[in-house]
Parts: structure tokens; sequence; C-alpha cells
């Protein structure tokens, strides 16, 4: 029997096998004895997972379950496959911590045998309160092992001294006072910078990715001593402390986490304004002397810009400062009045991911810009309501216009002033096998808004949240390559 080779598309390594929701090329390549060059090729769920992929032959064709080809006479054709998203289902159908499902390919002439499979994992960000164990610990061993903390035999640089430090959290420190916040790049900087760490996670363990902290429903199996930590809920009236906690986190001694360290820092300090077991995060509490910074819910956030507008931040003359409008006012709520619901570092930007907690509200803040986008359709880069500042008369800093390649992976040419971070994320942004690779390690602000690559199939960069498909009523636009 002649065998049918498959691979992703993009992948040097056949077998790398991570795909989202995004239609990737799938190679498929062989020589049949019987002289047929019809292959059929069939999504099966491994292990008793529910995961399942689709096929199209080209862009533009609706996605099925199956698919019949003809590799014609090169033997090889290119077509397409996507993880298939399945509405109301666990994770939405993406996998839950592994490969657990193949393409399997037949010549057509012998539909029963398989003549070849590739098995793959459906690899997205899921909801971190409803991660399996192993999903959990896979991602909380990669972040361990960034940090320096020894994981098995794994080298690292010792605790506290390892990338994360080095490069995540002193990259924000010297950055955060100057152009990553308070600006509509806030958001795009921060998708870059959460990729750069994923990417560098899945260098760990090619099965994990950042899971997302919905701040606005309850995350009780979260705030646990096996996963981000028990936390200390505040008594009424308790004052705002920024950067700091009496109170620290709590974990089992077998969670990775309990040796976290920052330098020569033990521990994360932490305490929250909500009960961590019972309530959705609620932002800052009115005190004596400081007002109400309130969270807001999903929907409430994707009202911020029901205009469709992303919304520049405009000079406000009776506050005497730049205010965001439309969809850029959620820096504020829920973005800011995430990270305020907690005393400790994470109520600080400068110091903000010294809490690895950061991560997580983050990457939930990137998936509401994500839901909002495909809501709008604003992936468009050079649409100036998908992102404001597309020329140098938008915008008094280059660094924010819409071409403009990014600190700290650009060798600190660029805004703001020439900073160098202490660790290695200058012309360095983490390769990856499967998804876009920047010019030069040097990712631009437009690199990041269209992650799903409706528009330019190179600029997929390999990162799809559970509960934001793929929409293929516009597959139409998708190249294939
Ligand atoms: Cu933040």
């Amino acid at each position: 029997m002649s065998s049918i080779n498959l691979g992703i598309f993009g992948s040097g390594d056949l077998s790398a096998g991570f795909i989202g929701w995004s239609p990737v090329p799938l190679t498929v390549a062989g020589v049949s004895s019987s002289g047929t060059k019809s292959v059929t090729l069939k999504s099966r769920s491994l292990n008793g997972s529910i995961s399942q992929v689709m096929f199209m032959a080209q862009a533009g064709d609706d996605p099925s379950d199956q698919i019949t080809i003809d590799l014609g006479a090169a033997n090889r054709a290119v077509i397409l496959v996507a993880g298939k998203w399945q509405d109301g289902k666990r994770h939405y159908g993406a996998s839950e911590d592994s490969k657990d499902v193949a393409v399997e390919a037949a010549w057509a002439d012998q539909p029963a045998q398989v003549a070849g499979s590739l098995d793959l994992m459906i690899r997205v960000r899921k909801n971190a309160n409803l991660l399996s164990d192993k999903a959990r610990n896979d991602f909380l061993d990669a972040l361990a092992t960034l940090n320096g903390i020894q994981i098995g035999a794994t080298p690292a640089e010792g605790a506290g001294k390892g990338i994360y430090v080095t490069d995540f959290v002193y990259s924000h420190v010297e950055g955060s006072y100057l152009n990553q916040h308070s600006d509509s790049m806030f958001l795009p900087w921060h998708r870059l910078y959460l990729l750069d760490l994923e990417r560098l996670l899945q260098q760990v363990n090619p099965a994990v990715t950042l899971p997302y902290w919905k701040f606005d429903e309850k995350a009780p199996t979260l705030f646990t001593a096996a996963f981000m930590g028990e936390t200390e809920t505040l008594p009424p009236n308790t004052p705002f402390t920024p950067g700091t906690s009496t109170y620290y986190a709590r974990f089992d001694a077998v969670n990775p986490l309990s040796q976290w360290k920052i330098g020569e820092n033990n521990g994360i300090p932490r305490a929250s304004f909500f009960d961590t077991k019972n309530e959705a995060a609620k932002g800052l509490p009115a005190s004596p002397g400081t007002p109400a910074f309130r969270m807001i819910d999903q929907n409430a956030t994707l009202k911020l810009g029901e205009s469709g507008v992303f919304g520049a931040w405009v000079m406000n003359p009776a506050a005497g400062r730049l205010r965001p409008t439309e969809f850029a006012r959620m820096e504020g709520a829920p973005h800011g009045a995430g990270h305020v619901s907690f005393n400790g570092p994470v109520n600080s930007p400068p110091v903000a991911p010294q809490d690895p907690i950061f991560f997580l509200l983050h990457c939930n803040v990137d998936r509401l810009w994500a839901l909002w986008q495909l809501a709008h359709q604003r992936d468009v880069a050079n649409e100036a309501v998908s992102y404001p500042y597309q020329t140098q008369s938008d915008t008094n800093d280059a660094w924010k216009v819409i071409s403009s390649p990014q600190w700290p992976w650009d060798n600190s040419t660029s805004s703001p002033g020439q900073l160098w971070p202490p660790g290695t994320r200058r012309e360095n942004f983490t390769p990856s096998p499967t998804a876009k690779q920047f010019d030069e390690g040097v990712p631009l602000l437009l690199d990041a808004i269209d992650p799903y690559a409706y528009h330019q199939a190179d600029n997929y960069l390999g990162f799809a949240y559970d509960d934001v498909p793929f929409d293929y009523g516009r597959l139409a636009t998708f190249p294939l390559t």
C-alpha cells in the first residue's frame, strides 16, 4: 500500500500539527500503486475527544467534514484545513490539552484503508476557569520554567532570573511610563507582547496557550492553590496600595508558582477587593478619599465600541488632557478596573507583570478586542475605524503610527526614547513553526490588527480564542498561497 504524506503548510516540521479556527494550508502528497490520483480526507476525533477539523479545496469554498481531491500530475495538492468551531460545546470544540483529532487520508479506490494520517491539536486560548488539570499544569510548568524555576531536569537561569523577568517584567517597566498605555496603541502593542510570551511558552511545551481570566464572571477554580493562588479578600474600606500588598497569594507546594520569584523577592503579593471564590471582579470599591473604579461586563465593554469605531484619544479641554473615545475607552474599564480589583503589583502598571495573573487578565482584554473586531469586521489595518493612527499627522508620536516597528523588538530604534530592555527582546520576537515570522524579528503595529488572517494568509499569527470563531462569510477574501 502506498502511503499519503500530510503536512501543515508553512512548517518545516510536518508533525508540528497545531492549528486554530483560521483555515491554514494542508499539503497532501503521494503516489498510488493503483494509479489513482484521488484522495479522500476526513476528520477523526481521538481518545474520546469532540474535536473535529474541516476541509476546503480552496478559499471561498464551504468547509466540509470530508473532502475528495485530485493530486494531479504533481502527485501533490494543497488544500485548507481548520478546526471545527462547535457552538455550545466545551471549549467550542477546541482541543483540551493535546493532539486529539486526526486527519485521515485514503486513496479513493480503497476508502477503508487509511493510507496517511496527521494528528492535530486545535490549539486556542481557553477560559482559565475551565481548563483541564493537565492544561493547567502544563501552563504553570511552562510559565515557571520561563521564570527560571526548575521543573524536573529543565535547565534554567535560577528562580527570579529567567527570561520572564529579564524581558517581560522589565520591558513593561521601561515602556509603561511612556507609551504602552493611555493611548490607542495600548491594545495592539499588548497583543504582540502576549503573543511573544505565548510563543516562548510553546517552546517549552507546544500544547500550551495563554488562558484568559474572564474577569466579569466568577472564576473559583482559577484562584486556587493549585492554579493562580488562593487570594485573601480585603475587608471593606481597605485602602488601595499601589504596587504592594501585605497578603500573599497561597499555593500548594507542588504548584511551581509556590517558588515564584522576581529578582530576589519571593512570592506574589496579592489580595482582592472581591471574593474570588464567589464573585466576579468588581474593580476598586469607593473608600474614604478614593472614588470607585468599577468593572464593566463583556456586553457593556462591546457597547463602548457600538459605533464600530476603534477610537483615538483626543484632547478634552475641560480635563486638560487626552481622553479615549469609542472602543479605546475599554483601557479604563474593564481593563484598568481588572487591575485595581487587587492590592499588589498587579494594580500598578510599572510592576504589574511581576504577578503572572497579569497575562491572564490581559489575555481577556485582548479577547474582548478580538470579539469586537469580529462583530464589526475591524481587522483591516489600513482603515482608521480599525486603528486610528494611520499616518504621522494623526498622532504626535511616531511609535503609534500603524506602520511603525515596535519596541522592544526593534533594536530600540523607535520611541520610547531609545530604551534598552535588560533582556533579549530586541530583534528577537519569538519565532513560530506554524505562523507568521516577523521580518527581521520585528513586528509592526499593523501586524497585530488581523491575527486570523482574513486579508493576508501570511499574516496568520497562530493564536485564536475559543469563543471567537473564524467568520466564513468572509473567506472569499482569504487568499491561498
Ligand atoms: Cu493591563
